[in-house]
């Protein structure tokens, strides 16, 4: 094993709520620690992080964005994830590989709530994290508030790790709690050390005490000499820290100005001492770092301007060399990240976080091994269930063509993006977490595949049904052109059937009044028309019995009785009363309990019909909503949802069942689409 190399790196998420600063921190990382000579602004769009022009374009983070900076001989890879809960699955898909996390938020109680989903995924995946309340020159609320707030959305026990030193709505320092020494911030170098402010002793010793008794949880040694009133050495807390938080026990809490540079060492300080090796991670999965057999999860897929493919992978065992073949393919060249900038190397090690060249065929989530039996060995992050939907067309027609490998390709990069050519409407349907999200899918598709598209709200697939039957409908179908004519008679029973049977067709012919031959004709005709009913919809739940009619010797052919069927559907069909029936999706909606009563009314307003509620499981203080709602309010429900519960509502569907849409509803449905009868 090669000691050096294994213990040199440590790989770190930063994640958080939407804007807590998490690029910005990046930014701020690279510069104290030399990694970059001059350090940008998200407004500037000159950051690291954002690289890309649809991240530019939106000063937000669209996309997950490594880099690295060397600190305290370590060599540090930093995973900066966008925080929109529309990008989450990025977030998600990188968070697997890290050895600890950094979850960014802000001084601001009535927001805390927004770490809920993140923190039940670093607990399920079992992920060391800490938290850095940042914008601590803007804190609306006390420390200690904060802190509260926090800790009703953590289920593993917050450890202050500073104190900070506050005037007004800024901080100007912070007190270590572990070795009690006070610092000041210093704009563009590191914090001095000052004595204790004596108004803080007080405050600082009541938190000082909870996060050593926190500590003590999980520490008999620790417990006895509190409870002996010795003062712990700081050797023993610092190594108490780092095996809690190693162990995903505990979540130490530090604060900062990431704008201004502020508590950014510190939080380094931390990560060198306290973050988890990265065996630590490797071995929680099932891995072990002394295996000589490479073993690398892909996190991200990029696609470059250029027009390259990036895999970004962990390396969980093993070393991987240029030319390695992983999974059978051979590998083009290994790089460490800097944002967009590539550095090529010769090799990475059991550790490292790299992108990999041209792997073509390998997803994110794959796991790359020289040996079959490793493809398997890691679990991939659940594929989030896609909540909005675009139909999408090329600008130019000639474009059609190059849609589908264009799709395929963006997929790759973005694999929460699904689509789909529909049956019924024949719409190309985009799917995905929200507006921004396909936005920035369009974007890509106009700028890296040259695509540019036009889009609209997809087309509801209604269908439609009869309410009432029609007996001995006649359809005669005579011509006589030139040479042998066409000849076909036919007389139809319509008959409505129970919701869900879909279409039969029967027939009660005696005596070969139509002969046999020409039967499949007179159902291919029948079928033909059910494509498109009088309301312009395919039609369901209904029986046709051919129950009579009449042939001629010389003209009558199957296509002759395909026609006089079509004729007696038009015309029978007309009389059946149709109506117009819309899916309804089974959807289960998962959001913290206090909005849980709005959720009911919420779907109550969109013509939804509650089935239940009851505890999400696992999580806690979520419920689960189970309901019936037409999928034409879909759209609207994740949207709504969203602004109703601060952005962590989610839900997941399917398809149920064909409802008959209300009267006044399918009236306007109606007017929309012209009632267009298409047959004919
Ligand atoms: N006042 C103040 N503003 C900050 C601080 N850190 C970041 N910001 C500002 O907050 C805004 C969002 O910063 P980003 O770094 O883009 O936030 P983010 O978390 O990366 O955002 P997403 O990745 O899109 O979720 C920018 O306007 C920053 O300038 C801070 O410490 N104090
Ligand atoms: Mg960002």
């Amino acid at each position: 094993m090669n000691e050096r190399v294994i213990s040199g790196s440590r790989n770190v998420a930063i994640v958080g709520p939407y804007l807590s600063g998490k690029t910005t921190l990046l930014e701020s990382i690279l510069s104290v620690t030399g990694a970059t000579s001059r350090k940008g602004r998200v407004v500037d769009g000159n950051t690291v992080g954002d690289a890309s022009p649809e991240a530019r374009d939106r000063q937000m983070s669209v996309e997950v964005n490594a880099a690295s900076a060397e600190y305290g001989g370590i060599c540090f890879t930093f995973l900066d994830c966008p925080g929109s809960v529309e990008f989450a699955q990025e977030t998600y898909n990188a968070l697997v590989g890290v050895d600890a996390a950094v979850v960014v938020c802000e001084p601001d109680c009535n927001r805390v709530l927004t770490l809920a989903p993140l923190f039940q995924f670093l607990d399920d995946w079992e992920i060391p994290h800490l938290v850095f309340i940042n914008k601590m020159d803007r804190a609306h609320a006390s420390y200690a508030d904060i802190l509260q707030a926090l800790k009703a959305v953590s289920s593993r026990p917050l450890v202050p790790h500073q104190y900070p030193i506050g005037q007004g709505e800024t901080i100007t320092g912070f007190i270590d709690l572990v070795s009690e020494q006070a610092y000041q911030y210093h704009p563009g170098a590191p914090a001095d050390p000052i004595p204790l402010p004596d108004e803080l002793r007080e405050q600082e010793h009541a938190v000082r005490a909870e996060m050593l008794e926190t500590l003590a949880d999980f520490d008999d040694h620790l417990l006895e000499e509190l409870l002996e009133e010795i003062d712990p050495p700081q050797e023993e807390i610092l190594r108490d820290l780092k095996m809690e938080l190693g162990a995903d026990l505990i979540v130490p809490v530090l604060v900062g100005i990431a704008e201004q540079d502020f508590g950014v060492r510190p939080l380094l300080e931390a990560l060198l001492r306290e973050a988890p090796e990265p065996e630590v991670m490797a071995e929680r999965r099932g891995l072990s770092a002394d295996s000589q057999i490479p073993v690398a999860q892909v996190l991200k897929t990029y696609s470059t301007l250029q027009g390259g493919k990036l895999s970004l992978v962990r390396v969980w065992q093993g070393t991987l060399t240029e030319n390695a073949v992983l999974n059978g393919v051979r590998t083009g060249g290994i790089y460490r990240l800097m944002g967009q900038q590539q550095q090529p190397l010769q090799q990475a090690t059991a550790g490292a976080i790299v992108a990999l060249g041209r792997m073509e065929g390998i997803k994110t989530g794959d796991v790359l091994s020289s040996d079959a039996q490793y493809l398997d060995a890691l679990p991939k992050p659940e594929r989030l269930e896609p909540v909005y939907a675009l139909a999408i067309m090329p600008e130019k027609r000639s474009d059609e063509v190059k849609l589908s490998s264009a799709l395929g390709k963006l997929l790759e990069e973005d694999p929460s993006l699904v689509w789909e050519q529909h049956g019924d409407t024949h719409e190309v349907i985009l799917w995905g977490q929200g507006e921004i999200h396909l936005q920035v899918a369009l974007d890509r598709l106009r700028r890296k595949y040259g695509l540019p598209m036009t889009t609209h709200l997809p087309q509801v697939p209604y269908k439609e049904t009869i309410r009432r039957s029609a007996s001995s409908v006649h359809g005669r179908y005579k011509r006589q052109t030139g040479g042998h004519g066409q000849f076909g008679d036919v007389y139809l029973d319509i008959k409505p059937l129970p919701r869900g049977t879909g279409f039969n067709f029967n027939e009660t012919i005696v005596g070969g009044v139509v002969p046999r031959q020409y039967i499949p004709g007179v159902e291919m005709g029948v079928r033909e028309f059910l494509n498109h009913g009088p309301l312009g919809f395919p039609v369901v739940d209904v029986a046709v019995t051919l129950t009579n009619g009449s042939y001629h010797s010389v003209d009558s052919s199957e296509q002759a009785f395909k026609q006089a069927a079509r004729i007696a559907m038009q015309e029978g069909m007309q009389k059946c009363e149709p109506s117009l029936l819309e899916p309804i999706l089974a959807v289960v909606i998962s959001v913290p309990s206090e909005f849980t009563s709005n959720v009911l009314r919420l779907i109550n307003g969109h013509r939804g019909q509650v089935l239940g509620y009851e505890a999400k499981p696992n999580w806690r203080g979520w419920d689960e909503v189970q309901a019936h709602l037409p999928q034409a309010e879909m759209q609207m429900l994740i949207v709504e949802l969203r602004s109703l519960t601060m952005g962590v509502g989610s839900f997941r569907w399917q398809f149920d069942h064909l409802q008959e849409v209300p009267d006044k509803i399918a009236e306007r449905v109606l007017a929309k689409v012209g009632n267009g009868n298409g047959n004919g």
